[in-house]
């Protein structure tokens, strides 16, 4: 499946950089932005510089696509003076830009830390209340909710993809269990710009690990998303070279790992 034009915000970012290259097979053109500098366009591409939390830019960024990847913003717990403009501001303006152009379809870039304070002894579903683990958190489980607003208000379909830890490998005993490899990335990707009828969906961004902390089964199933990856093959490495955390440290305790001793900021 294709389509004329994907918008990619965060293109700059870790995954916007694995995605820039890996959505361009799916549409004539792909729009890519970023507020930091971007590679030069290739066939295919066209840069739009862009700032998230300023309204106006955004409109013009959004104008003229048919799916936007909206992976742009604060990607870690931060003062909420930071995560406001970008996280909270900025995705509201893609959701209005997508509104009044007409766009049938975002991919929002959510995170575990909308449920990051769940313990790793619980397994959640995606409708599961969100547990926010910081303002970062928050600001995705924002952008959930903006999402089914502009559902239900507007018919703007959306498929919020709580990404455990999308890296090249997992880095920790705790990415064992969150970690998204860049191939099931894609094909979550995918399939959350092109099945048909999604509404607003919500579904954990994970591979095939062995443990998980989330019953993915039917928000996957209603993507047709069968992850291909393990973390497995690197726990031996990760279980040997890091010893374990005590069992009463709040970073093995929570879902959200280190996100939830982040903080306080500015005392
Ligand atoms: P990243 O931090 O590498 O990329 C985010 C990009 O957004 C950066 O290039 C940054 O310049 C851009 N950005 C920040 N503020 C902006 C603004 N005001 N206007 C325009 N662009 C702005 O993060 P990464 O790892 O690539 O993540 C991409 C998305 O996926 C983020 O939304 C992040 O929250 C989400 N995510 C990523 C996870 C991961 O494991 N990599 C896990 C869960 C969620
Ligand atoms: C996230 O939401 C972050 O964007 C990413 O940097 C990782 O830290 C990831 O979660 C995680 O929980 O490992």
């Amino acid at each position: 499946t294709r389509c004329a034009r994907i918008l990619l915000t965060g293109a700059a970012g870790n995954l916007g950089r694995v995605l820039r290259e890996r959505l361009k097979r799916y549409a004539d053109v792909i729009r890519v932005s970023d507020i930091a500098a971007l590679d030069p366009a290739r066939e295919g591409e066209e840069l739009a510089p862009c700032d998230l939390s300023d309204a106006k830019a955004v409109d013009a960024l959004v104008r003229g696509v048919d799916v936007i990847v909206h992976l742009g913003g604060v990607s870690v717990e931060r003062p909420f003076e930071e995560i406001l403009p970008a996280n909270i501001a900025g995705t509201y303006h893609i959701y209005e830009a997508a509104r009044r152009h007409g766009v049938r379809r975002i991919v929002f870039a959510s995170s575990n830390h909308v449920t990051g304070f769940y313990r790793q002894d619980e397994v959640i579903d995606p409708l599961a209340p969100p547990r926010p683990d910081g303002y970062y958190g928050v600001s995705k489980a924002f952008g959930e909710q903006l999402a089914r607003f502009y559902f239900d208000r507007y018919g703007v379909e959306t498929v919020s993809i709580r990404i455990g830890s999308s890296f090249p490998q997992p880095k920790d005993r705790r990415m064992l269990t969150t970690w998204l490899g860049y191939d099931d990335l894609e094909q979550l990707v995918r399939r959350a710009m092109f099945v048909p009828g999604v509404g607003c969906h919500v579904v954990y961004g994970v591979s095939a690990n062995r443990d998980s902390w989330w019953d993915n089964a039917a928000a996957a199933r209603r993507l047709g998303y069968v992850p291909v990856e393990s973390s497995e093959r690197w726990r031996e490495a990760i279980e040997r070279e890091q010893a374990p955390l005590p069992e009463d440290d709040p970073v093995r305790r929570y879902q959200g790992g280190g996100f939830v001793t982040a903080g306080p900021f500015g005392d």
